[in-house]
């Protein structure tokens, strides 16, 4: 029996970089890397219309099963028939596990060796979240890749606590993969280990023995330096089977993305382009722009002159300007569904050079931009 369910094809790699462009094949779908998936974490990504994440090119969406479990439960996605069908999403969706949102919780939580101990904020009930009810869960979600349910701490934990929850993360990784029976959905285990290399080897040695079909790294952007971040996961991605896709959980900036394609990275999930849009933050091919700042009162130009979404198309910055400042909904959208398109564009950009074997100076061409404040 092949161990992959994702008929994954690697389509080239780039020259002088790890970089590499690939497809694979979901329930809902080919798939081509590298991409971008933006959160989805309530079944709808922040102030967006399906139409429209289809439109700017979404091909997979992550929701969260910690928050679904909570609202509406998994009774409703049974008989709605899934999250596809629920929110009207003809692409695929990958659901994370609820290990990282528990632990990003402010109150207080428990980690045992049977899984993750929390209370509620809907209605205070205490709820053990263990890997088999995860995966429960994100069955009835009918999501098209899974996550394991992993223990993620913070990246500055000292060692013991850091290899304790590897291993926890190791034979919770087991009862995953014994609770997805028959299931046809495809399931991603998680690298943990802190920024500890010895660690991480451990981790991913022990996860590329059981047979999942794709594999992500954990534990990042949680408050180490961005040097560090770049530097584990270049050693982590090196680590896992070419045959798999990779995924790096959690990051991040597009600046982030580009470095760690370069690393070799697949796939990524961030918040970032759709929570920053709110305050009126949008990423454009000059740099960052702040539509709050009031010269923009009077521009009568679009928000990237280099960008083809519907948003840079039909709107001017003043007008962008004056939603950001009056906190309208309608602000929120349009800045969001820029900053969507900029991330799948950027993807699309990078995986044609890859293609074409011409990463690596598009590499050095976009860093160059990509950290840089618009004026
Ligand atoms: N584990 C899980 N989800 C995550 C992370 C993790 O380590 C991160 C790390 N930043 C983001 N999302 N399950
Ligand atoms: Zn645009």
């Amino acid at each position: 029996m092949s161990s992959s369910r994702l008929d994954f094809k690697l389509q080239a790699r780039a020259t002088g970089s790890r970089a590499r462009a690939a497809t694979f094949r979901t329930l809902h779908g080919v798939i081509e890397t590298p991409l971008f998936m933006p959160v989805g974490t309530q079944a709808t990504v922040k102030a967006q219309t399906p139409e429209s994440l289809k439109a700017s090119g979404s091909q997979i969406l992550l929701a969260n099963t910690y928050h679904l479990l909570l609202r509406p439960g998994g009774e409703v996605f049974e008989r709605m028939g899934g999250i596809h069908k629920f929110m009207k999403w003809p692409g695929s969706v990958l659901t994370d596990s609820g290990g990282y949102q528990i632990f990003s919780l402010p109150n207080s939580r428990a980690m045992t060796e049977k899984g993750a101990v929390f209370q509620s904020y809907v209605d205070n009930r205490r709820i053990l979240l263990s890997p088999e009810l995860s995966i429960q869960m994100q069955r009835s979600i009918g999501s098209d890749i899974m996550m394991v349910l992993d223990q993620c701490i913070p990246s500055t934990a000292d060692e013991a606590a850091a290899r304790e929850a590897l291993q926890v993360t190791q034979r919770w990784a087991a009862r995953s993969l014994a609770a997805r029976e028959d299931s046809p959905q495809s399931m991603f285990a998680i690298v943990q280990g802190a920024l500890y290399p010895e660690l991480r080897k451990e981790s991913a040695a022990g996860l590329i023995e059981m047979p999942f079909d794709g594999f992500a790294i954990g534990g990042l952007a949680v408050g180490e330096e961005k040097h560090q971040r770049e530097d584990v996961c270049e050693l982590t991605a090196a680590l896992l089977p070419e045959d798999r896709p990779r995924y790096l959980m959690g990051v991040g900036t597009p600046l982030d993305l580009l470095e760690a394609v370069h690393r070799g990275v697949d796939m990524f999930d961030c918040i970032i382009p759709t929570q920053v849009a709110k305050r009126g933050t949008a990423f454009t091919s000059r740099g960052i722009v702040e539509l709050r700042r009031s010269v923009f009162k009077f521009a009568d130009t679009p928000l990237d002159a280099a960008c083809s979404c519907p948003v840079c198309v039909t709107h001017s910055r003043a007008y962008l300007h004056h939603l950001t400042k009056t906190q309208e909904t309608l602000g929120w959208t349009l800045v969001g569904q820029h900053n969507i398109h900029f991330y799948h564009q950027l993807m699309r950009e990078v995986r044609q050079s890859i293609l074409e074997d011409r990463f690596l100076p598009l590499y050095h061409e976009k860093r160059a931009f990509l950290h840089e404040e618009d004026t």
